[in-house]
Formats: structure tokens, C-alpha cells, sequence
């Protein structure tokens, strides 16, 4: 079967560690393809998607205008290591969209715009020291994969093998919506800290918003030490609002990192901020950065088709209506099982969880939930064709193409796995 084919040559038979069902058990479901909301296995089955590739699939599978745009580019070519007019307007839109946003270099993935932005802030800042938070997940850098020292003051340790502990060291952990934490952490070494770095809304550790007023207080502490600002919204770019969670929450970050959304499910990433912070990349100023494949026409023609569709009036009205329907109809399902359930939204992205607390605000009560149910839940609803991402530690996405159907099927589904749960 496939996927004894694939442990063959690929490591764990998948290309991303969370795609091979360790969180949940099972071997991974191949798909062969997608339309609009829904999911094609290789075996024919059909599944609603709610993974959504991990967030840019906002629009759903195989979008026609996406589609048609794709199929005009590839008549002229794939690549030409060279500037296009293609990413000058991608370019002009995200810093149209996102006003923080002066300047804006094109990567190929999440991963790269915040080993980039990283490298960028304490290029410009002269500093070493980078603060992230516990539960965050900002790609496979190394001074991101870190975890918290033993105490919130003490020196990140790496969080992965063939990390170096010199580098571990010079990263920061402490939890997410905690601004006594940062506030202390500041107090002590404020001066040597670069940038902090953090999800305005925190979708690695399932979907967890910030608290009012928090990430105001991030913003008002790393002003008052001169540490940058990096908001990675890789993930709530243009998927929590059209501006971003920065729009949302009203916050103006030095630097932003993008991804996902931007590419319609082609290989993209980007950072930008202020034209003086990013002034200091190369070519013009001695921050190196580059790529090959960087501003790449086919993802810089679905992600332009895409900052099209969303831009259109009522978009993100219509899909956190939509999202609210879901997690609405999941909520009265689970009280009516008498199953301790809690659900957290943010626009189209949101966050289920089997726990006792009815608001999730911090890593340690993430870290409480029921994941042996969690993992029932998960194939209860795999078997009745709703597909959800294979962890109780991510986020849940909903596209455009999600409609009363998808959201009817998805809640009868759900039915049956509460009643499978009940004590
Ligand atoms: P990529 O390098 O995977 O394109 O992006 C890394 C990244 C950066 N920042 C945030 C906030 C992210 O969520 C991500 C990647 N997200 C995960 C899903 N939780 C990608 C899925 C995967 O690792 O396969």
C-alpha cells in the first residue's frame, strides 16, 4: 500500500512530521485530490477538508480563478530567476493590505521569512538575544526550535537534535498571554533582546487568541527596550481579517511574516516592515538573504488571485459566519453528550478541544485537554468523511467553499463521534 511505498524513500513515509498521524494513530490518508471544500483519497474516498493544506487554501481545492490564472502563467513559464512585473504587484497589494508593511521581500516557505526576519532584527538592532513563547511555532529555524529553559529567565534548550546549545541559548521562552512573565523578562535583560517573535494568535498549540489588551502590552514593552516587534502571521495573514490579526487587534509590528494564504497553496513566504529596517537586506545594506525560486510566478499568481477573491466585499463576514455556524452546531452537540468540549475562533480559523475549561487562554490548559478523546473524535470523524487536522495541538481552517452542506454533513458526523464518547 502506499504508504508502506512511501516509508521506503521518504523519511517516516511523509514530507512534514505532522502529516503522518503519530498524534493521533493510524496511518496517513494519501489524498489524489480536491475540489472546492472537499477532499479525494486515493481510494475514492471523499472527506470535508478543515485542514485546508494548513491554512492557504482559504479559498477551498482547485478554485477556478486560481485555476484559470495558473493555466495562463504556465503557458509562459515556471521560473526565471529574474524580477517580474508578477511579484512588483504582489508587492504593491500586501503593503496596500497590510500598512505596517513599507517593504516587502518573497521567500518559499513560513520557515524562511522568520529565519529571515530573525537575522533582519538583530541586524538592525545589534542585538543577539530573540524572546519567543511557549506553545508558538514559527517553522523549523534553529533559534526557534527551542523550548523553555527550566525557568522562564534561563536560556532556551534546543528543542530538536543538531541544534547547537550555544544557539538554543540565545533564545528566550516563556508562556503566551502572560505580560508579567515578559514585563520580568524585559526588566532583566531587556537591552541585549533583538525581537520578540510571536503569533498574534497562537494556531501551534491548537487555536489560542491573545487576551485583550495583551498583545498591546508586547507592543508598549519591546517600544520601551527597542526590541523589534514580529508578528508571524504566516498563519492569520489575510485569514483572520483582510488585514491580519494586526488589523484585528490594532497592533503595528515592526516586522510581519507572511505565508500560506499568499501562495493559494503554491510554495511562498514573505516578511516585511519599515523601509529603514529593510534597508539593512541585501542588496542594499549588509543583512544577507536570498533564494532561487523567491517571488516564484506560479505562486505569485495564485497568491495575487487569491488577495483578489478575499478582498471582495463581505469575504471575511461570510466565512466567520460560517465558521461560527460550525463551531455553534459542534458546541450544542457536545453539552447535549455531556462531553466537556470548548471551541475558540479567530475569522476562519478556530480551535476544538476535549477540556474541562470553557476559555482556553494559556499553554499549561491546552496541554489538559483529553487527547486520548480527542484521538477517538478524530477517526469517528475520518470514517464518516470529515477530514481534521491528524493533532490536537492545530488550528482548524475553514474556506469560502465551506456552505450549509459541508457544515450539515460535518455537524451529523459529529453526532455520532459525541455519542461514540459518551461516558
Ligand atoms: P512553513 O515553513 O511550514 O511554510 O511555515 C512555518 C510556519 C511559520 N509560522 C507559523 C505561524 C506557522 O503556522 C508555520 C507552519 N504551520 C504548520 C501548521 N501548524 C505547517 C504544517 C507543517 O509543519 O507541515
Amino acid at each position: 500500500m502506499l504508504f508502506h511505498r512511501a516509508q521506503q524513500h521518504i523519511p517516516g513515509g511523509v514530507n512534514s512530521p505532522v502529516r503522518a498521524f503519530r498524534g493521533v494513530g493510524g496511518n496517513p490518508v494519501f489524498f489524489s485530490g480536491g475540489d472546492g471544500a472537499w477532499l479525494t483519497d486515493a481510494d475514492g474516498n471523499r472527506y470535508v477538508d478543515y485542514v485546508g493544506a494548513w491554512g492557504p487554501l482559504i479559498l477551498g481545492h482547485s478554485h477556478p480563478a486560481v485555476r484559470a490564472a495558473l493555466h495562463i502563467q504556465l503557458d509562459k513559464g515556471t521560473a526565471f530567476g529574474a524580477p517580474t512585473d508578477l511579484e512588483v504587484q504582489l508587492a504593491e497589494r500586501i503593503c496596500l493590505l497590510m500598512p505596517s508593511i513599507e517593504s516587502v521581500r518573497l521567500v518559499n516557505s513560513g520557515t524562511e521569512a522568520t529565519m529571515s526576519a530573525i537575522r533582519l532584527a538583530r541586524g538592525f538592532t545589534d542585538r543577539e538575544k530573540v524572546v519567543k513563547f511557549e506553545g508558538c511555532y514559527h517553522g523549523h529555524v534553529d533559534s526557534l526550535l527551542v523550548k523553555a529553559g527550566s525557568g522562564a529567565l534561563t536560556f532556551g534548550t534546543p528543542d530538536s537534535k543538531g541544534i547547537p546549545t550555544s544557539t538554543a541559548a540565545q533564545t528566550y521562552v516563556i508562556p503566551y498571554n502572560d505580560t508579567a512573565a515578559l514585563e520580568q523578562l524585559f526588566a532583566t535583560c531587556g537591552h541585549e533582546i533583538a525581537a520578540v517573535i510571536i503569533e498574534p494568535v497562537a494556531g501551534n498549540m491548537n487555536c489560542v487568541p491573545p487576551l485583550p489588551g495583551y498583545l498591546a502590552t508586547v507592543r508598549e514593552i519591546t517600544k520601551r527596550y527597542g526590541s523589534l516587534l514580529i508578528f508571524d502571521e504566516v498563519m492569520t495573514g489575510f485569514r483572520v481579517a483582510l488585514g491580519g490579526a494586526q488589523q484585528m487587534y490594532g497592533i503595528k509590528p515592526d516586522l510581519t511574516t507572511l505565508g500560506k494564504v499568499i501562495g493559494g497553496g503554491l510554495p511562498v513566504g514573505a516578511f516585511g516592515g519599515s523601509k529603514e529596517i529593510m534597508a539593512m537586506l541585501a542588496p542594499n545594506g549588509p543583512v544577507y538573504q536570498a533564494g532561487t525560486l523567491s517571488g516564484n510566478p506560479l505562486a505569485v499568481t495564485a497568491g495575487l488571485v487569491v488577495l483578489d477573491e478575499i478582498s471582495k466585499p463581505g469575504f471575511f463576514d461570510s466565512l466567520t459566519s460560517t465558521t461560527t455556524s460550525l463551531l455553534k452546531g459542534l458546541q450544542s452537540l457536545a453539552d447535549t453528550a455531556q462531553i466537556p468540549f470548548t471551541t475558540t475562533q479567530v475569522g476562519g480559523m478556530f480551535g476544538c478541544y476535549f477540556n474541562e475549561h470553557k476559555e482556553i487562554t494559556t499553554f499549561n490548559q491546552v496541554m489538559g485537554s483529553d487527547v486520548d478523546r480527542f484521538r477517538k473524535y478524530f477517526h469517528h470523524m475520518l470514517g464518516s468523511g470529515v477530514y481534521l487536522a491528524p493533532s490536537a495541538f492545530e488550528a482548524g481552517f475553514v474556506s469560502s467553499a465551506h456552505g450549509p452542506a459541508e457544515i450539515r454533513h460535518t455537524l451529523d458526523a459529529a453526532e455520532s463521534a459525541f455519542d461514540s464518547l459518551k461516558c
